[in-house]
């Protein structure tokens, strides 16, 4: 959440000093002269080049090295990939082959993990198995792609501190059956704040920060009535919820690719890690995407929303009824009842000392599945805050939230634990590796919260 060194002072006008206009020129469809007084005109993370002409397998550098980029106005000093911040956008289709190499020019190790790609464990960025990436030294990663996913990718060496400072982009994999929007938008939301003291990350448990995205404070999208916009919404946030409202927001898919049916919820929770896919049909009214103030500690709501992107008609007219997204309806897998593994998270905000049944990685007890069987895992939430559980290797269908079944079937890589829920999970067992396990609150897994689930 916190911690990017904010050197300068607020610029005063929001506009231009937010923009980058190198980016500008890669937005479809926004001229910064459209936004309204006080608003940065949107843009999407510029693209990836893929530097393979061969079809179906894209290819590219990703650069890591420290950088001085403009936030929401201010000046900051931290890490980007290829020198942007979020890193390039890499777009592919299911089943396109990707290979990405790691140049490492930061000041010690670093790793990429392909967040929420079910890939090989050697291609999995984790330092567990194979030691990081040297300073200095590169590797490439590469590996076939074959679900749609709303994806990202991060360091998970260092973690907590080379994603706050920056190093982090967005990986889409599509279903070429998808229906192609007038407005196709990428919302990388991430929090900045104040540096606290030296090595010491404070833990806030209230949305006090400020929510960007990709970079932009609060931007605005200009479209016509009756256009259609869809977002691939992430939070890249080490430890900031979003609570997302907005003027008939339609949700039509989640991290893995699209939901059996699209949801109206009256609010769309994504923990550090989630993403979810969202459809607004604008009319003649402006819409507005409010992110409410979420506590992980379970108090009511403080404060007012607060707007993280606008979406403008220059026109009048009617809203579309949607796009005709090819859904398949599918009811929760029913619970097999026998539990395979257990994990219980506890820890507190005082100590900093995050567990999974009591144990802080690196010395954890590893947990082994049979591979080609499906296993259900129990996941116990003992603490005073949520926690949002991530998976590494395996996307996994959420069975049940304190004994009831979700209302249809929820393919997840990362589900939020509420305080003292019980979630019931059903893990594939179908990707042989030693996967790390862990809350993606980035200072909970660095104080420990994290485990290996072994696949053989
Ligand atoms: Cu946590």
């Amino acid at each position: 959440m916190i911690w990017l060194l904010l050197a300068c002072t607020h610029s005063g006008d929001g506009v231009d000093s937010v923009g980058t206009e190198e980016t500008a020129a890669d937005t479809e469809e926004t001229a910064v002269d459209t936004a309204p007084p006080g608003r940065p005109a949107f843009a999407n993370p510029a693209l990836a080049e893929d530097q393979n002409p061969e079809p179906g397998v894209f290819e590219l550098t990703l650069s890591a090295a420290p950088h001085d980029f403009q936030v929401a106005g201010q000046q900051v000093s931290g890490y980007a990939y290829n020198g942007q911040n979020p890193g390039p956008l890499i777009q592919v289709e299911a089943g396109d082959i990707l290979t990405a190499t790691l140049q490492n020019g930061l000041e010690n190790g670093s790793t990429i993990h392909w967040h929420g790609a079910s890939v090989p464990w050697e291609m999995d960025g984790v330092p567990w198995m194979i030691g990081p990436v040297q300073a200095g030294e590169s590797k490439t990663y590469t590996f076939q792609l074959s679900e749609p996913i709303t994806g990202w990718y991060h360091p998970h060496f260092d973690t907590e501190r080379q994603v706050d400072l920056g190093l982090y982009g967005v990986l889409l994999v599509k279903d070429p059956a998808w229906p192609v929007a007038d407005h196709e938008l990428v919302l990388v939301a991430d929090t900045w704040g104040e540096a606290p003291e030296e090595g010491h990350h404070s833990g806030f448990v209230f949305q006090e920060n400020t929510w960007t995205i990709n970079g932009l404070e609060s931007p605005v999208l200009k479209v016509e009535a009756g256009q259609s916009v869809v977002a691939h919404v992430l939070n890249v946030s080490n430890m900031g919820y979003l609570s997302l409202s907005a003027e008939g927001m339609r949700v039509v898919g989640g991290e893995q690719g699209l939901l059996p049916a699209p949801t109206t919820p009256e609010r769309l929770l994504l923990g550090p890690g989630d993403r979810a896919i969202v459809e607004f049909s604008p009319g003649t009214q402006e819409i507005e995407l409010l992110t409410h103030p979420y506590s992980v500690a379970g108090a009511s709501e403080l404060g007012d929303p607060v707007s993280i992107l606008g979406i403008h008609p220059s026109t009048s007219g009617a809203a579309n009824a949607g796009l005709d997204w090819p859904f398949e309806s599918a009811a929760p897998t029913p619970d097999p009842g026998k539990t395979a593994v257990r994990y219980v998270f506890q820890g507190d905000e005082q100590t900093g000392q995050w567990r999974i049944n009591g144990e802080a990685f690196p010395d954890v007890t590893i947990e082994t599945l049979p591979e080609g069987v499906p296993a259900v895992i129990e996941v116990r939430n003992l603490s005073a805050t949520e926690h949002p559980f991530h998976l590494h290797g395996m996307s996994f269908e959420v069975l049940s939230v304190d004994g009831v079944p979700p209302d249809q079937r929820t393919i997840q890589d990362t589900v939020n634990i509420g305080i003292r829920q019980t979630l019931r999970i059903l893990v594939p067992a179908d990707n042989v590796g030693d996967w790390m396990a862990h809350c993606h609150i980035l200072p909970h897994a660095e104080g420990g919260m994290m485990t290996v689930l072994r696949v053989e």
